[in-house]
């Protein structure tokens, strides 16, 4: 059953940091969708532009739309560039922190030292953003967890907003490092570290596998040489697509609160894995072949080739999925396509949350295409990149190695331990839920097993 949607607009704060210029091609293209101008000016031509604005923008008395977000580095460079660059104008300047000498790659000085200097000043910033908006619903931070600003002092800000606004629901969209992208050594402590943060902090993570979206970018795309704006681009394709329900009017999913419930059944496992549709080949004339119907998008969309995070959907089940349309086409034709691909793939589906998967569809295509497609997946498959991760970080754990980097900013040993094994339960668990089935009597609780053992 469609529910009726109310007319509110709760809006979103948006966190930015490091190495954002994915999420400034995000805010161009969101800018864009709804008509602005790099100077914040409304040059758009209809109502729905205009309508939800307030989710992202505040509007100055002068009638100039500002986004609602914060960029955050510990180091300069990537925050002047933006300044000289075409947007330059779009941000207020007063929400741009950052600090002088970097993180350089290393957790604790972002969770610890360098980053718990400058956090204080961004939380300043949050506040004033927070009460400037009738009614603050969420927050979204947008960070790489292979690094020391992102990782580190993105989750000291995730924990410390989380502590002031406890009811606001609390998304990130984080960067999974790959060594196919980046050799630097320590990234699989970093992310580790990080992900121990995130199981406890956060409602709900977009994951974007650096591995993956250099994949697609070399076999899909066809691109010899992928580089970080081409990983980007995905990135804020697939963040257009998720706030497309946001944005604009008549959706399902309307909020980040309302797709928490629908995609959360345990609040520890709210790691999702996103995709898009179309994906096609850069190379020239690739374009013309492609067909755009509701139901090549909807095979697109449940192929793993087009999804940004390595791991194969088959070796898991799903929990709960989501899907978002934009463009012109029925929602009676994408609801048909989306459960016939659900029967056909059933072993997929976990059996026992019935009607888990959602269509919404939004009649507002992205600039310059007629039709496509986000999904949101919430897999068992996830486990995948955990494990990954995981398996890098015990490999150096055991010698110790690089651990005095760590030491020497006054983090203990213990902390470490306690990220491996908070990751090895969130993998346990998801690999838990993936064995239940419906008939199952309910999954018990490992310590009373244990507890029953012992009795024997
Ligand atoms: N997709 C994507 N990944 C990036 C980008 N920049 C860096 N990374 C990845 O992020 C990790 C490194 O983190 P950075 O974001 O450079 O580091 P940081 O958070 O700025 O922290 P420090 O520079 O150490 O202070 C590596 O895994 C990189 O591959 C980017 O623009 N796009
Ligand atoms: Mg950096």
């Amino acid at each position: 059953m469609r529910e009726i949607y109310v007319v509110e607009h709760p809006a979103d704060l948006y966190v930015l940091m490091n190495r954002f210029t994915y999420q400034l091609d995000n805010a161009q293209t969101i800018a864009e969708e709804h008509g602005l101008d790099p100077d914040g000016k409304y040059q758009g031509t209809t109502e729905t532009q205009r309508d939800r604005m307030g989710v992202y923008f505040h509007e100055t008395p002068n009638g100039r739309y500002v986004p609602r977000a914060v960029l955050v580095d510990l180091e300069p460079g990537v925050i002047d560039a933006v300044r000289s660059g075409q947007y330059g104008n779009f941000f207020r300047p007063d929400n741009m922190v950052f600090g002088q000498a970097g993180a350089g790659n290393n957790w604790a000085k972002g969770h610890y030292t360098e980053g718990a200097e400058l956090v204080d000043q961004v939380l300043d910033v949050v506040r004033r953003e927070a009460e400037n908006t009738d009614c603050i619903q969420g927050f979204q931070i947008t960070h790489s967890l292979g690094g020391g600003t992102g990782a580190g002092m993105g989750t000291l800000l995730l924990a410390k907003i989380r502590e002031e606004y406890p009811d606001r629901m609390m998304a990130t969209f984080s960067v999974v490092p790959s060594p196919k992208v980046s050799d630097t050594v320590v990234e699989p402590y970093n992310a580790t570290l990080s992900i121990h943060q995130l199981v406890e902090n956060c409602d709900e993570t977009f994951c974007f596998d650096n591995e993956a979206l250099h994949d697609i970018c070399s076999r899909t795309l066809k691109l010899s040489n992928p580089s970080y704006d081409h990983l980007n681009h995905l990135v804020s394709t697939v963040m257009s697509g998720i706030s497309t329900s946001l944005r604009f009017p008549g959706q399902l999913n309307s909020d980040l609160r309302k797709m928490a419930v629908n995609m959360v059944p345990f609040p520890r496992l709210h790691f999702f894995l996103v995709g898009y549709a179309p994906l096609t080949s850069m190379t020239p004339g690739a374009r013309a072949f492609r067909s755009l119907t509701a139901q090549s998008l909807t095979q697109q969309m449940f192929d793993s080739k087009n999804h940004m995070a390595a791991c194969d959907f088959r070796n898991g089940r799903y929990l709960t999925c989501s899907t978002i349309f934009r463009g012109r086409v029925s929602m009676k034709e994408v609801e048909d396509q989306v459960h016939n691909m659900q029967s056909r793939n059933s072993d997929y589906f976990v059996d026992w949350i019935p009607n888990n998967i959602q269509a919404s569809h939004c009649a507002v295509a992205p600039k310059g295409q007629d039709l496509c497609s986000t999904f949101v997946g919430n897999s068992t498959a996830i486990q995948g990149i955990l494990k990954r991760v995981g398996e890098q970080f015990a490999l150096m754990f055991r010698r110790k190695a690089f651990l005095h980097s760590y030491t020497s900013e006054g983090m203990d040993e213990m902390e470490f331990t306690e990220a491996e094994s908070n990751m090895n339960d969130l993998i346990s668990e998801y690999q838990q839920y993936q064995d239940a089935s419906a008939d199952d009597d309910a999954v018990e609780p490992e310590w009373e097993e244990e507890m029953d053992a012992e009795e024997k």
